[in-house]
């Protein structure tokens, strides 16, 4: 979404400096620099590369691995991957939801050292991006929208490890009347279109803070890389991927609603028949995808056995049914074991096809009988596809 120059980059770590104090950002002029947004290696086998945002191959997904690892997970920023320190790195923790009220110029600190050492969390989630599937709003419905053309790969399932929110905030006291958090990150300021929003941040509410909100460090065993958040960052199992600010710098506690244009311009649905002023989106919807190329290339006349996954911010998926022959007929999927949590369901079925062209469909439900429509209400910003994908493939 963001094409930025050299020039840009260099404007925003400076005008950074006016918004928060930048203290752990390692030189923001060499770091960033002509520096790539985007650290780690992105073998085009693995990943769509989209500059400042990669995307996961559905083709090159392991069927056996129930977890995306982490060198392999979708990344998505804003600007420009930061290079942190553990040591100079701290949560500034300020305003008047606190039980005793902090200006932002007199933050309590927690250093990375003080927060490692509180009890530690695991716990498994889908972490996506909003506009996950954004390209078939394009391909599937004919209709124009802006955004990154995601196919169905800015998804992940991981274990992430860290110490609950609710566990810090109960530490630094949090005042009974307090309704909404911010987080705030040490990323440069996100200037697009010659407008600098300052750093990316997004307000939640308190109850979400103190349900299952999670300061991670750690995602599948390792520590987080830079480009997904190192040394800290917030995760909101089930949320919006824009919910969860990577280098975390600060967390604002209000005793009124908090905004920023991360939930009032972006990330909140427009266009179509959405009312303006339409809420901040928050859960994730239900969504399938088949761990194939795209016009994959299958055996005709012999058992196949193809597979894929889905996954739903609001609880784990009870049913997928699926569909090989344009959708005439559905039938059951053979789901994994994962009955509980935030985590994606692998599921498979096998059948014979004839040769031809055909299109393959998923379908999930959820827990809460949340399922997959087959077409999604259009917005302009394309977020939340949740429609049955029609995936072709050929039989030979
Ligand atoms: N500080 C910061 N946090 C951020 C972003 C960002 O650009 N800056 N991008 C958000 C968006 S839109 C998504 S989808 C997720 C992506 O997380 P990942 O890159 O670790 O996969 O991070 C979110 N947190
Ligand atoms: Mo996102």
């Amino acid at each position: 979404m963001t094409q930025m120059t050299r020039r840009a980059l260099l404007g925003s770590s400076l005008a950074a400096g006016t918004t928060l104090a930048l203290p752990t950002v390692v030189s923001p002029l060499t770091a960033h620099a002509g520096a790539p947004a985007i650290l780690k290696p992105l073998p085009p086998e693995w990943f769509t590369d989209f500059g400042s945002n990669a995307e996961m191959r559905w083709d090159s997904v392991d069927p056996s691995a129930r977890l995306t690892p982490q060198q392999r997970l979708f990344v998505r920023n804003h600007t420009v991957t930061p290079q942190l320190t553990r040591e100079s790195y701290a949560l500034e923790v300020y305003g008047d939801g606190l039980a005793s009220p902090r200006g932002v110029t007199e933050p309590i600190r927690l250093t990375f050292a003080e927060l490692r050492a509180m009890p530690v969390t695991r716990l498994e989630s889908t972490h996506e991006c909003t506009g996950n599937g954004r390209s078939f709003f394009t391909r599937q419905q004919g209709q124009q929208v802006s955004g990154t053309g995601w196919s169905l790969g800015a998804v992940g399932t991981v274990r992430w490890e860290g110490v609950r929110l609710a566990d810090v905030l109960r530490r630094v006291g949090v005042s009974p009347e307090a309704v909404s958090v911010q987080a705030t990150g040490l990323d440069p300021s996100y200037v697009t279109g010659g407008t600098d929003f300052g750093r990316v941040r997004r307000p939640f509410p308190i109850d979400k803070a103190l349900d299952d909100a999670l300061l991670a460090w750690g995602m599948n065993g390792e520590d987080l890389l830079p480009d997904h958040g190192f040394p800290l960052r917030l995760v909101l199992p089930g949320w919006v991927g824009i919910a969860s600010i990577k280098w975390l710098g600060s967390l604002e506690v209000a005793r009124r609603q908090l905004t920023s244009p991360w939930n009032t311009t972006w990330y909140t649905m427009t266009g179509g028949d959405y009312p303006p002023g339409s809420p901040p989106l928050s859960v994730n919807p239900v969504r399938s995808a088949w761990e194939l190329p795209w016009g994959a290339e299958l055996r005709a006349g012999r058992p196949v056995r193809l597979t894929g996954r889905s996954w739903s911010g609001a609880g784990a998926v009870r049913r997928v049914e699926v569909s090989v022959d344009g959708g005439r007929r559905w039938r059951p999927a053979v789901l994994d074991r994962h009955k509980r949590g935030l985590g994606w369901r692998q599921w498979s079925v096998t059948t014979v096809l004839p040769r031809g062209a055909h299109t393959l469909q998923a379908r999930a439900t959820d827990i809460h009988r949340r399922t997959q429509p087959l077409e999604t209400p259009y917005n302009s910003n394309g977020y939340f596809f949740d429609a049955v994908v029609r995936h072709p493939v050929v039989v030979r």
